[in-house]
């Protein structure tokens, strides 16, 4: 009953914010998808949608939500491959790597019309990737300019006094870490301040990649960052993304080449579920956890990821075309976690 009753309160929730036909659209399109055979599956039939067969005509012109949110402030799609690597300089022979975060307090828009009251770092949620090479230096200059005190606690091998746990940073105060860049890896940053859900779902987590010396083979990299946002408070998820704005990649889809290899740093920052997944279309791909070993675990075409997991996906598509990915838990899916490749020749 209690889950019931909270995908009702979801769904009101949705309804008040005017979004529930767009919402519906989608959801009645993974029902076609992923139900297909079963009498109980079109939940998202409910909301007077469109029949499977319109919806699927719906989806190849790629918009399935009212409008579209801000790009000019936030783009997932510009984020996808961003890296940070902060400003190189060379100091006892040695690479060191300068990053500048701040953390702040900023409006971010999550669907279209819906605003999130955040936590950032650098005013964006995910905070900006930081990419480094295994053995450089890292020097990260920290600025707390919101009201609360917060922290960077970096997944990695560092110091006590370097785990951004004990060194409250308060409101105005800055704080200095720097640590060696290790092991390599898919790892992530968040604020570590308590209570600690609270800070990590306002917003302040973000992807930190360490690179192998001797590198990666060639590959269109991105980063995904899956994320929820609790936008009534209930301690709950009213939405969910990869990187933040619900059904981005389904309005925008991810432009790949075909056989080109995909390399996707993936990582699971959600809140309140204990777990969250990623399954890509008519593909598997080979998985390496945490990305700390160069020999792949697994070749899935679905993964689970409890919080604060995260690790490296690699594939090529065969076929051009669309080709969905989103969250085979089913629920996230409809409510924002689903996207597409688009493979070109
Ligand atoms: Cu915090």
């Amino acid at each position: 009953m209690k889950e019931m009753s909270q995908r009702f309160s979801r769904k009101d929730f949705l309804k008040a914010a005017g979004v529930t036909g767009a919402l519906g659209v989608s959801g009645s399109l993974l029902g076609a998808r992923m139900a297909q055979g079963q009498d109980s599956g079109m939940e998202g039939m409910d909301h007077g949608s469109p029949k499977a067969s319109e919806a699927m005509t719906d989806l190849h012109m790629g918009n399935q939500t009212v409008g579209d949110v801000d790009l000019s402030r936030f783009d997932p799609t510009e984020f996808l491959r961003s890296f940070d690597y902060g400003e190189e300089k060379r100091e006892g022979g040695r690479t060191v790597r300068e990053y500048e975060l701040t953390a702040e307090a900023a409006e971010i828009e999550v669907a279209p019309g819906i605003m999130y009251p955040a936590w950032t770092y650098n005013g964006q949620v995910p905070g900006p990737t930081l990419r480094a090479t295994e053995g450089d230096r890292l020097r990260v200059v920290f600025k707390n300019k919101d009201a609360h005190p917060h922290t960077i606690h970096f997944h990695g091998i560092h110091p006590a006094n370097m785990d951004g746990v004990f060194e409250q940073v308060a409101p105005g105060r800055e704080f200095v870490y720097e640590f060696d860049a290790e092991p390599f890896g898919s790892h992530i940053y968040h604020c570590h301040t308590m209570p600690l859900k609270k800070h990590i779902e306002k917003g302040l987590y973000g992807a930190f990649i360490i690179d192998p010396r001797e590198g990666r083979p060639e590959a269109d990299e991105m980063v995904m960052v899956m994320n929820g946002f609790d936008t009534n408070f209930d301690q709950s998820n009213e939405l969910y993304a990869v990187n933040t704005v619900a059904f981005h990649h389904q309005r925008h889809p991810v432009k790949i080449k075909k056989n080109e290899l995909i390399r996707v740093y993936i990582s699971n920052l959600l809140e309140f579920d204990f777990q969250n997944s990623m399954h890509i279309h008519a593909n598997f791909f080979d998985y390496y956890p945490t990305g700390t070993k160069l020999e792949p675990s697994e070749f899935t075409d679905t993964k689970l990821f409890g919080q604060g997991e995260r690790g490296i996906m690699e594939f090529r598509y065969k076929f051009p075309g669309q080709f969905m990915f989103h969250a085979h838990v089913s629920e996230f899916a409809e409510l924002g976690w689903m996207g597409l490749f688009e493979v070109e020749e």
